[in-house]
């Protein structure tokens, strides 16, 4: 638990050059804030959190569409060492998981070490001085002898541009940029997707709109979810009895691990489970062939992310909500045109059409040792992240949910937690040792690369779908091919002697 391990690495003052920080953290989201718990953990204290935007909670502050909540169930989907008795629900809302971020800030002391409105658009590696300079949009410099880079990787909406996007007349939005101004009652609708953000917004929505139009490219496979208020008496237990409550969380743990897991990740058995459950979860509820027809996936469960909802298929049995499977063609000024020539008229149109996946992309221009930048290694072949949080030739810059570090199957925090007690160890070491730079060994990170994309070829990541997993060449350096567990363990302890140390 963070927190239990209070001042292991004394600090030196740096002797080198004179920096604003020691640690610099960039992004104020649950990992970010993960990151920053961990280094107050080991009594590093001379860091800061650099956040773009006006507010903590990253994807919880930004995604407030109607319906919008976690996947995950609540008592998995938060931080272990800092359990909430007090979730409403078994599957929590943005608003409550948000809320929960900025109790966490409060609760470990972080609300000092925010600075908002500041966006980093360069970094460069002072090689000399064995520190970072970071650029922000404003053109301030900012210096810090680490980095921990905590940006998310499903942040900027991805907006297809569809041909008379100017000509429609009506609001345009996406899901994660939601405009509450508008209001959908008695409104025509449309929805562009069916992925994880459409299939919660589109029961929200139904209830209140004239007419619902979901365009579907490709149909999503969807269990049910046992979405349900939280009994008093449950939390009264929980706060009675905390081993219950953990206890709690190990069991959903252990179901996602031993159940979803290898279900979504391997086309075993399980899959074939999996594949029937949730097409009969989707015959129960449609009885009309050829919607049925329509909502089968054909492709293996678990290639494109396996969805959670006993709401969207009630949802578009409604006579005014229709799926449309041909094609848009363009937008016009009342509403759409469809691939076959049929008009349907609109007053909104929602793209519920996912992110530009940045995961294992350069966010801005990061320089490292060599002059060379992370996009020209990252477009070389050799390897993207040593276990998904450091790339050789970037000394003392540490990523928080890098490469190949996301899971399809359980909460993300299990990986943010296992990240950042690993950075902080390394960021001790740099300090403590006072290095000018701390970089993982090229070859340990190419044997690790080679090895995990061996280990990917196996997958249903890479059984034929498309998905945003995968990337332009069809490779995935989005998910960790195997459990949570499995990679938690590998992090449990950072190794010098896996990384160049230099004085
Ligand atoms: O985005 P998506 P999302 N024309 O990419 C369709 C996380 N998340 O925002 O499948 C027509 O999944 C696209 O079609 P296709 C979670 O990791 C978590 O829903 O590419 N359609 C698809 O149907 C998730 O995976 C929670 O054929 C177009 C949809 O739009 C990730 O965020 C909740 C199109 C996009 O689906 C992204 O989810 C919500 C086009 N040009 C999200 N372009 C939790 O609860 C795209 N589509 C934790």
């Amino acid at each position: 638990m963070a927190g239990a391990r209070e001042t292991q690495f004394p600090q030196r003052t740096p002797i080198r050059a004179r920096v604003d920080h020691a640690v610099i953290i960039i992004g104020a989201g649950f990992s970010g804030i993960n990151a920053a718990i961990e280094l107050k953990a080991r009594g590093i204290q001379d860091f800061v959190l650099l956040e773009r935007a006006a507010d903590v909670g990253g994807t919880w502050r930004d995604n407030v569409y109607p319906g919008c909540a976690c996947d995950v169930p609540s008592y998995l989907y938060s931080y272990s060492f800092a359990p909430n008795i007090n979730w409403s629900m078994t599957y929590s809302g943005s608003a409550e998981i948000q809320s929960y971020i900025r109790c966490c800030v409060d609760r470990y002391g972080l609300t000092d070490r925010l600075r908002f409105g500041v966006g980093i658009v360069r970094a460069d590696f002072d090689v000399v001085g064995g520190f970072w300079r970071l650029t922000d949009a404003a053109g301030r410099v900012h210096t810090a002898r680490a980095v921990i880079s905590a940006i998310g990787g499903l942040v900027e909406p991805l907006m297809p541009a569809f041909a008379g996007m100017n000509e429609f007349t009506g609001d345009i939005m996406h899901t994660a940029r939601w405009n509450q101004d508008v209001v959908l009652f008695g409104k025509k609708v449309v929805v562009i997707g069916t992925g994880a953000s459409a299939i919660q917004i589109i029961p929200s929505i139904a209830v209140q709109v004239a007419d619902l139009t979901v365009l579907q490219r490709t149909a999503p496979y969807v269990l049910p979810k046992l979405d349900r208020a939280i009994p008093s008496g449950v939390k009264q237990w929980f706060r009675r009895l905390p081993w219950l409550h953990t206890l709690t969380r190990r069991l959903i743990l252990g179901l996602t691990e031993g159940v979803i897991g290898p279900a979504v990740i391997l086309n075993g058995f399980m899959a074939k489970l999996m594949t029937r459950y949730a097409l009969s979860h989707m015959r129960r509820v449609i009885s009309d062939p050829a919607l049925r027809e329509v909502m089968t996936p054909d492709y293996q469960v678990g290639c494109k992310r396996v969805l959670f909802s006993s709401a969207f298929y009630p949802a578009i049995t409604q006579d005014h909500v229709h799926i449309e499977t041909v094609g848009l063609e363009r937008l016009t000024p009342g509403g759409i045109r469809l691939a076959d020539g049929r008009e349907i008229d609109a007053d909104v149109i929602v793209m519920a059409t996912g992110f530009k996946v940045n995961i294992a992309k350069s966010p801005f221009p990061i320089v490292g040792e060599d002059g060379l930048s992370l996009e020209q290694r990252w477009s070389a072949p050799g390897g993207k992240a040593y276990k998904g949080v450091a790339c050789a030739g970037v000394p003392n810059w540490f990523f928080m949910l890098g490469p190949n570090t996301g899971p399809g199957h359980t909460s993300i925090l299990i990986y943010t937690e296992a990240q950042a007690s690993y950075i902080a160890d390394a960021v001790g070491v740099l300090l403590n040792q006072n290095l000018t730079a701390l970089s993982v060994k090229p070859e340990v990170m190419s044997r690790y690369h080679h090895k995990l994309q061996r280990r990917m070829r196996r997958t249903s990541w890479t059984s034929g779908c498309k998905s945003w997993y995968l990337d332009e060449h069809g490779e995935n350096h989005t998910l960790f091919p195997g459990l949570a567990s499995e990679y938690a363990w590998s992090m449990r302890r950072f190794k010098p002697k896996e990384y160049d140390l230099r004085a």
